[in-house]
């Protein structure tokens, strides 16, 4: 997409869903675009990170199914941090299913996703209905495009899955590792300041990287942060680094 670099101001001024609006008002009163990837097995370890590196994020993002002690408690305590650090909680189920198994997936089970999460992943391989089960409260981020190596994502695949995204009014986002209409927010994982790849494929970009080249909206940062010996100063790095490469690519 040949689109010029919009700013956080011109980007909410697009915005219609609330999510995606909240995110954009974040970003511009905490001057950042850090989203940080708590994968930890612990709920005790991500309340303390959540804690420690609150005031610097726009959201954090869970997989909840890697939490050995999941519980009713742990999302009240999660929560009651969040309000007080003004951040958003982002589920990263990638749902990937028929639109009734997903609907019973975001509202039942064991996660109950539906009662805590501002934001969620959803794949877009079993076509526009599936994502409709979500409902408009919710924002839905689609996974457009993987970072990892030999993704089927291809440019065929990733233009579908932008089309689809485009038309939801439920979808305020993608991931992806390029370029998105402006309408849509781009949030890009595998970001790491250090590392180039990990041994499971995952490949990395530096914050300059994809703000200069994808034009992205928000950096989505893991083990940068969470495997630091200090991740309050690792997510204050990323932080700086990704509001200055923001600010010199807009
Ligand atoms: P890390 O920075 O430790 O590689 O973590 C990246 C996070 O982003 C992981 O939670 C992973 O599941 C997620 N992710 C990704 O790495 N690539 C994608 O294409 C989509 C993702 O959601």
């Amino acid at each position: 997409f040949s689109v010029p670099r919009l700013t956080y101001e011109e980007k909410l001024k697009l915005q219609n869903h609330p999510i995606s609006k909240k995110l954009i008002e974040i970003a511009l009163s905490k001057k950042t675009n850090l989203i940080a990837s708590l994968d930890t097995y612990k709920s005790e370890e991500i309340l303390k990170l959540a804690d420690q590196i609150g005031d610097f994020i726009v959201a954090i993002k869970l997989h909840a199914d890697i939490i050995t002690d999941f519980s009713e408690n742990f999302v009240y305590e999660l929560k009651k941090i969040a309000a007080i650090k003004n951040f958003l909680l982002f589920e990263d189920r990638k749902f990937g299913d028929i639109g009734n198994t997903q609907q019973m997936q975001f509202n039942g089970g064991v996660y109950k996703i539906s009662d805590w999460a501002d934001l969620v992943t959803s794949h877009v391989i079993a076509g526009e209905e599936s994502l409709q089960v979500f409902g408009e409260e919710i924002g839905v981020v689609t996974i457009a495009e993987m970072s990892s190596k030999g993704t089927l994502t291809d440019e065929n695949y990733k233009s579908k899955a932008i089309n689809i995204s485009s038309k939801m009014s439920n979808v305020i986002g993608c991931v992806a590792q390029s370029k998105l209409p402006p309408s849509l927010l781009l949030f890009t994982p595998g970001v790491n300041l250090t590392e180039s790849e990990d041994s499971k494929g995952q490949q990395f970009n530096t914050p300059e990287k994809v703000f200069s080249d994808y034009h992205t909206d928000f950096i989505i940062v893991g083990r940068g942060i969470y495997r630091a010996k200090n991740p309050e100063q690792e997510a204050i790095r990323y932080k700086e680094e990704g509001w200055k490469a923001y600010l010199k690519n807009c």
